[in-house]
């Protein structure tokens, strides 16, 4: 695709693809060919945001009064439309977000998950039932919709996180303003599609594409919308918490991460470096789940620091559609920008500089925004490379002595998000679970990802309001109702 044939996308508001009021659009490009226009979006404003409020508000009691198993059929159904569409939107992942192909199937196939996941809570849903202080009385508990829910995503992971805030909120009967990243707005475009052949009622899933800057705040703070799930920077997601606090909705920001994976000496290194490389260079390290610090134990650190830098050198880098590509670039030049900045933070901050260190340059990648996967040594934690997060393929490597040591250097961040230690040894192992300070831990595993079933989230300045997925999910998405019945003939 070139720039004069690319295709406009429209916002999606009451059932029907429209303009902008504005008629104002913007491009996207493949972060691997930045000639290569993908789209023109919608460059939305306060009345296209309004308007997408309005259409969800009206059709917000249809949806509340379908049945939960209805709106269920509906869930499942979208799944066979991915599945008909599953290499397409896959690619669409790639060619705008610019992962490799493959973490875009694994993406696609999570956003599946979490909607079958949400699908099968359409017949549960539960409450409790107590008995009562009081004599002939019944007491329950049920959940309700919230009415208005914003969704806020952010571009790296442009189909699964909406689909993971969508689908809860969907089957607990709220209806839906979606606005998605300018950068990555085709992914949700395409999602918007499938949920709309699925058979949702027009007004229930509305989409605005475009800046943030320009109606993130009003769509936060419109009297309409009464729950806001966002997901992005922590920067951004502290701002909105704070609006939305003082309106007294519902909110819930999962932001950035520091995640740290320790390494003792009787780890299985074989499994605890393949870890590491994949944690700290998978997805070009932009999750916030990514492994950025290895703490390592002083008797095994100089060889891990080697083996690491080994195995960094072996990783391909090239275009995502390349399936034989394990690093890919950046998804935009600012992010490139960016990540070059800690790079030189960080030596300039007297670090050993053991691998990468530079964009990549040469035909294969003047024309995307490629950055060599980096490792530092020696970094201590007064460092900003240890405390503040890249969100690209730079990992730290820190030395400690024992495993207190080492948790200490694990806790010394702001961020809480995920984390992970390799050892054989279980009391240590528990010690570690049972001190560290974030939302999600593993043992012998890598810190990324999780299962849709599970909560998801993070403590500190990772995240705030309820855990996304799981039961926390549909918790949030819902309000509980406690009832009272005097059932006492009168
Ligand atoms: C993952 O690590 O697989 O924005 C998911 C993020 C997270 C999701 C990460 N909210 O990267």
């Amino acid at each position: 695709m070139s720039n004069n044939i690319a295709v406009s996308y429209q916002n999606h508001i009451d059932g029907k693809w429209v303009d902008s009021e504005s008629k104002r659009e913007y491009p996207i490009i493949n972060p691997a060919h930045k000639d290569q226009v993908i789209g023109n979006f919608q460059l939305s404003d306060i009345e296209d945001t309004n308007n997408a409020i309005t259409a969800a508000s009206k059709a917000s009691s249809l949806w509340a009064n379908t049945p939960a198993p209805a709106r269920g059929q509906i869930l499942y159904k979208s799944l066979e439309i991915f599945s008909r569409r599953f290499e397409e939107l896959a690619r669409t992942v790639t060619e705008e977000e610019g992962k490799p192909i493959n973490d875009s199937r694994g993406e696609i196939r999570r956003a599946m998950n979490i909607i079958e996941y949400s699908a099968g809570e359409g017949r549960r849903l539960f409450g409790h039932t107590t008995p009562s202080e009081t004599p002939n009385t019944m007491a329950y508990t049920t959940r309700r919709p919230l009415g208005v829910v914003a969704l806020i995503t952010p571009w790296n992971f442009p189909m699964a996180i909406p689909a993971w805030k969508l689908a809860p909120a969907l089957i607990c009967g709220n209806t839906i303003v979606l606005k998605p990243a300018s950068g990555t707005p085709l992914s949700a475009v395409k999602l918007v599609e499938i949920f709309e052949e699925a058979g949702l009622p027009p007004g229930v899933l509305n989409l605005i594409t475009g800046s943030g800057a320009a109606i993130g705040n009003h769509l936060v703070e419109h009297p309409e919308v009464n729950a806001v799930s966002f997901t992005g920077s922590t920067e951004i997601g502290t701002d909105i918490y704070a609006r939305g606090a003082r309106l007294l909705k519902k909110v819930q920001c999962e932001m950035g991460g520091k995640n740290a994976v320790i390494v003792l000496a009787d780890a299985d290194m074989d499994k605890a470096l393949a870890s590491i490389v994949q944690g700290a260079f998978g997805s070009t390290g932009q999750r916030c789940t990514a492994t950025s610090r290895a703490i390592v134990e002083a008797s095994v650190y100089d060889q891990v620091v080697d083996q690491l830098a080994l195995k960094t050198s072996q990783l391909k880098i090239g275009d995502g559609l390349d399936e034989t590509v394990d690093v890919s670039p950046l998804s935009s030049a600012y992010q490139q920008e960016k990540v070059l900045e800690y790079i030189g933070i960080g030596t300039e901050e007297g670090a050993n500089l053991v691998c990468g260190g530079g964009a990549l340059s040469g035909d294969l990648y003047d024309n995307g925004f490629y950055v060599e996967p980096t490792i530092f040594s020696d970094v201590t934690t007064d460092m900003r490379i240890a405390q503040e997060e890249i969100f690209g393929p730079v990992l730290t490597a820190m030395e400690a002595h024992d495993i207190e040591e080492a948790i200490s250097v694990s806790n010394q961040v702001q961020f809480g998000l995920s984390s992970s230690i390799y050892t054989r040894d279980i009391p240590k192992a528990f010690q570690y679970i049972n001190t560290v300070e974030t939302g999600m831990v593993h043992v012998n595993a890598p810190t990324l990802g999780g299962e849709v079933h599970l909560p998801f989230g993070g403590l500190k300045s990772s995240g705030v309001g309820q855990r996304e997925q799981g039961l926390e999910g549909i918790n949030f998405f819902s309000e509980v109702l406690t009832a009272y019945i005097d059932y006492a003939e009168p």
